[in-house]
């Protein structure tokens, strides 16, 4: 079909859009960002997700895990704030003290990701939803405005009910079909990836990042990254488009020694730098 009217963003312009820090700035101004995900086994993509966004310059994370692996989590990187969570109840306190969530990151869909996720959508904080989270949304639609979504082909084809080589073959009315029937700012990844939100048109298209960035946890420092960057000040459509160039960028910068062999490690490693350099 075809090719809508798009606008072109990266990561040189949208760098320039990040607020500037005050000289007498404390960590309650840029945010307090739950994490909630990592059920056994997946444990590193709450971590990857809350050290990207740590990275990324957001004020304090707190992650909400699986009691198995929770204290591993808080030894290998002190700066999180590690919280094991049995039932879902437990959450309480730590949504009240978080001024946005990441949910999904690694969340399984078992019954205890099921509880939590039902717990945090009954808050109504901010949310960026992401991985399990979306495919818990799959399962039950609803739409909300204070949300962003960031599927990967295969989540926005369980969202839609079609198959990944639907959405790969025309991203753009998928993107139009997720931001219709979910609400909110969706972030359609992929090289090219596309994001599109409330009366934004045309939708934005970002060409930064490379094939070096198909490698597990990727889209997890995505989900952090974004958060990051909304819980400093910014709009979520507008903390959407520059995360997704910064996050791109940062592929970009680790992948000069190579694209095969590169681990999220290396971009979450780059964010520092880049943030460095576009604050000059
Ligand atoms: P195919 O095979 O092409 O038909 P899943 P997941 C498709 C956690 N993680 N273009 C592709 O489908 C996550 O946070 C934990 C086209 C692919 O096979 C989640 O909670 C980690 N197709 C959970 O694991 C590190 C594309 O989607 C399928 C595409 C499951 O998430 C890893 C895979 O998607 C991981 O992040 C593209 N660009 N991209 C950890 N260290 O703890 C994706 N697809 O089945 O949703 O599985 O993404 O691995
Ligand atoms: P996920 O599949 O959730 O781990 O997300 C993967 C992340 O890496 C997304 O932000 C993708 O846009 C990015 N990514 C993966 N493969 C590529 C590629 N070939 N070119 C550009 N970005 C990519
Ligand atoms: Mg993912």
């Amino acid at each position: 079909s075809e090719i809508p009217a798009a606008r072109r963003i990266d990561w040189s312009q949208q760098g320039r859009l990040l607020p500037r820090r005050r000289r007498c700035a404390n960590k309650g101004d840029f945010g307090y960002l739950l994490v909630v995900g990592g059920d056994q086994g997946m444990s590193g993509a709450a971590r990857l997700a809350g050290e990207a966004a740590l990275r990324a310059g957001v004020g304090r994370v707190a992650i909400a895990t699986h009691p198995a692996h929770a204290a591993v989590l808080n030894l290998t990187r002190p700066e999180l704030m590690v919280h094991a969570v049995a039932e879902a109840a437990e959450l309480g306190a730590l949504l009240q003290r978080a001024t946005l969530v990441a949910l999904g990151p690694g969340l399984g869909q078992d019954t205890w990701g099921q509880s939590l996720y039902r717990q945090v959508l009954a808050a109504n904080t901010p949310l960026v939803l992401d991985a399990d989270g979306l495919n818990l949304l799959a399962q039950d639609p609803q739409r909300r405005s204070n949300w962003v979504l960031t599927p990967h082909p295969g989540e926005a084809a369980r969202l839609l009910g079609c198959s990944v080589a639907e959405v790969e073959t025309d991203r753009f009315a998928a993107l139009k079909h997720l931001q219709e029937r979910y609400g909110g700012v969706v972030v359609l990844k992929g090289a090219g990836t596309l994001v599109d939100g409330p009366g934004l048109r045309p939708v934005a298209v970002c060409m930064d990042g490379n094939p070096g960035m198909a490698s597990a946890g990727m889209g997890d420092a995505l989900t952090g990254i974004i958060a990051a960057l909304i819980g400093q000040g910014m709009e979520p459509v507008a903390a959407a488009e520059a995360g997704v160039c910064l996050h791109g960028a940062a592929g970009d910068r680790a992948a000069e020694q190579g694209e095969r062999g590169l681990i999220v490690s290396d971009l979450i490693a780059a964010l520092q730098p880049l943030l460095g350099l576009a604050d000059e």
